[in-house]
C-alpha cells in the first residue's frame, strides 16, 4: 500500500521515533482512533481510559503471551489535543534493539500498522493541526544543522511565513472579489473597483512575494550550506585543502593532474555556519572532453559560491587563470591560498599576487598537506560569511518547491499589473490572480494533490 492510498484511511499506526540502534530509552509512537484500546490488550497498569489527556505512567508492556516485555513509562494525548491531532499512546522503552522491536511486534499483533515516512505529520497536517509549510518545517527543524537553520526552521514551524502567505491570499481575494463584482455588472457598465486602487494592492502584493523569492538565496545558503567554491591550476592542492577542511578524507588525492573531474561537494560547521565546500577540477587547457566537462562544472560552481577560495601551489606559482577568474568572481568574496608552503616560502608569490588581485584581497600562506595555517584560513572563512542575522521572526524562504511557486505567484501577479496597465479586461485580470491564489495555496497546502503530498512526506523519517 502506498502513502496515497492511506490518506483516507484512519488506522491506528505505531512506528519508533527515536533514531535507529541502541539507546538510553527508545520511544514508540501510537496514533489513531484505536490507540489506547490497542496499547491496553498489552499494558499492565492504571486502565487506558480512564486516564486523563497528556499525563504519563508507570507500567509494564507484555508480548501476545502476557510475558513482560519491558517496564514501559506511557504519555497519552487524547484528540484533538495531539501532534497528529488523534488518540496518541507514547511509549518510552528502554532502548535495547530487541525490546524495540518486539514492542512494536506485540503492537502489530495487537492491531496497529506500521506507519509509513513522515506518516504522523502527515495526518497532523491532515487534521489541521498545521499546514503544508509547518509539516515542512517539522522535517527541517529535525534536520537543522546551525543555529540560523534552526532559527529559519522553528519560525516557519510555528507559523510566521504560514501567516504571511495567508495574509497576501487574503489580499489577493478582496481583489478577486473587486474584479468578479465588476463582472457580475458588466452589462450596466460600472466599475466598484478604482483601476488605481486595485493597482497599488497589485503592486504591494508583487513586492511582498518578491521579497520572499528573493530571501531563498539567503535561505538555500542557511540550509544547505553557504556554497565555497576551491578553484585553482590542477595538482594546487584543492581536494587536499577540502579533506584539510572537512578533516576527512572525502577526495581522491593525487599528482596526476586532472584527478579530479567532477566536482564534490560536502558540508561542515564552522564557527556556527552551515559550509558547503565544492572541490573542482583544475583549471587549464585541456583536449580530453571530460575533463573539460568538468572543468564547465568549475565555472558552474563559482558563479553559484558565496565565497570563491582560489588555491596556487606556491612551488610553481601558475597565475594564468586570474583575470578569468576574476571575471567570474564579482560580487563575490574571493581569498586567495599560497599552498605547500613546506616546499617553499612565499614571500616571492605573495607580493606576484598581490599585483594582480583586487585592492584588500586576503590572501594565506597555507601547507594543506600537513594542515598548518589551515585554522586561520577557516577563521578567515568565517569572518567572511557575511550571514544574514536571522531572527526568531525571520520570514525566510529556504524549501525549492516554495521558492518555485513563489516565482509562478510572482510572474502570475506581475502578468495582472501588466494587464491594470494597459485595460485589459476584468475576465482576464481575474484568471492572473486566480492563478497566483493557486500558487500560494501549494505552499501551505490549501491546494494540493496526493502526488505533491505523497512526494513531501515520503522524505520524512518513519517514526516522524
Ligand atoms: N608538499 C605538499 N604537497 C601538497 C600539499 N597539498 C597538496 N599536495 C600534493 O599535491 C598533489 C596534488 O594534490 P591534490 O589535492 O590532488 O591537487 P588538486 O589537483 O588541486 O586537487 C598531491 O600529491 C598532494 O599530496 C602541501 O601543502 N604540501
Ligand atoms: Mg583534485
Amino acid at each position: 500500500m502506498n502513502i496515497h492510498e492511506l490518506s483516507s484511511v484512519n488506522d491506528t499506526i505505531c512506528a519508533i521515533s527515536t533514531p535507529p540502534g541502541r539507546g538510553g530509552i527508545a520511544v514508540i509512537r501510537v496514533s489513531g482512533p484505536t490507540a489506547l484500546t490497542i496499547v491496553q490488550e498489552r499494558w499492565q497498569g492504571k486502565p487506558l481510559a480512564s486516564m486523563a489527556s497528556h499525563t504519563v505512567h508507570l507500567g509494564h508492556l507484555t508480548d501476545q503471551n502476557g510475558e513482560v516485555l519491558d517496564q514501559v513509562v506511557l504519555t497519552v494525548y487524547r484528540a484533538p489535543n495531539s501532534f497528529t491531532g488523534e488518540d496518541i499512546v507514547e511509549l518510552a522503552c528502554h532502548g535495547s534493539t530487541w525490546i524495540q522491536q518486539q514492542v512494536v511486534q506485540t503492537l502489530i499483533d495487537a492491531g496497529c500498522r506500521h506507519a509509513t515516512a513522515g506518516e504522523f505529520t502527515r495526518r497532523a497536517f491532515s487534521n489541521g493541526r498545521m499546514d503544508l509549510s509547518q509539516a515542512e518545517a517539522v522535517a527541517d527543524v529535525i534536520e537543522a544543522q546551525s543555529r540560523a537553520a534552526h532559527r529559519v526552521a522553528m519560525s516557519q514551524m510555528r507559523g510566521r511565513y504560514s501567516d504571511e502567505i495567508k495574509l497576501l491570499r487574503d489580499k489577493l481575494l478582496h481583489f478577486v472579489a473587486l474584479i468578479e463584482l465588476e463582472l457580475d455588472f458588466s452589462e450596466e457598465d460600472v466599475t466598484f473597483a478604482d483601476r488605481s486602487d486595485v493597482t497599488a494592492l497589485a503592486r504591494d502584493i508583487h513586492s511582498v512575494i518578491t521579497r520572499l523569492a528573493d530571501s531563498y538565496h539567503d535561505g538555500n545558503a542557511i540550509k544547505d550550506g553557504m556554497p565555497v567554491a576551491i578553484v585553482g591550476q590542477t595538482n594546487a592542492g584543492k581536494s587536499t585543502l577540502l579533506n584539510a577542511l572537512l578533516r576527512d578524507n572525502r577526495a581522491l588525492v593525487s599528482d596526476v593532474h586532472g584527478t579530479t573531474r567532477d566536482t564534490i561537494e560536502d558540508t561542515v560547521v564552522m564557527g556556527g555556519t552551515l559550509f558547503r565546500f565544492i572541490d573542482t577540477a583544475g583549471i587549464r587547457q585541456s583536449t580530453d572532453t571530460v575533463e573539460q566537462m568538468g572543468i564547465e562544472r568549475t565555472w558552474q560552481a563559482i558563479d553559484k559560491a558565496n565565497i570563491v577560495l582560489w588555491i596556487v601551489d606556491v612551488t610553481s606559482a601558475d597565475t594564468s587563470m586570474i583575470h578569468d577568474i576574476l571575471g567570474r568572481c564579482e560580487g563575490k568574496a574571493l581569498i586567495a591560498i599560497l599552498n605547500k608552503i613546506d616546499l617553499d616560502d612565499d614571500i616571492a608569490a605573495r607580493s606576484e599576487l598581490k599585483d594582480l588581485l583586487p585592492a584588500g584581497t586576503p590572501i594565506v600562506a597555507i601547507s594543506a598537506k600537513h594542515d598548518s595555517d589551515v585554522e586561520t584560513l577557516r577563521e578567515l572563512i568565517v569572518k567572511t560569511a557575511t550571514q544574514p542575522e536571522v531572527d526568531t521572526d525571520a520570514v525566510i524562504v529556504t524549501n525549492a518547491r516554495h521558492y518555485q511557486a513563489l516565482t509562478r505567484a510572482r510572474d502570475a501577479i506581475g502578468r495582472a499589473i501588466d494587464g491594470l496597465e494597459s485595460g485589459l479586461s476584468g475576465d482576464l485580470l481575474d484568471q492572473d490572480i486566480r492563478e497566483c491564489l493557486h500558487w500560494l495555496g501549494e505552499i501551505t497546502g490549501e491546494i494540493t494533490t496526493d502526488a505533491i503530498l505523497g512526494e513531501i512526506f515520503s522524505h520524512f523519517c518513519i517514526g516522524k
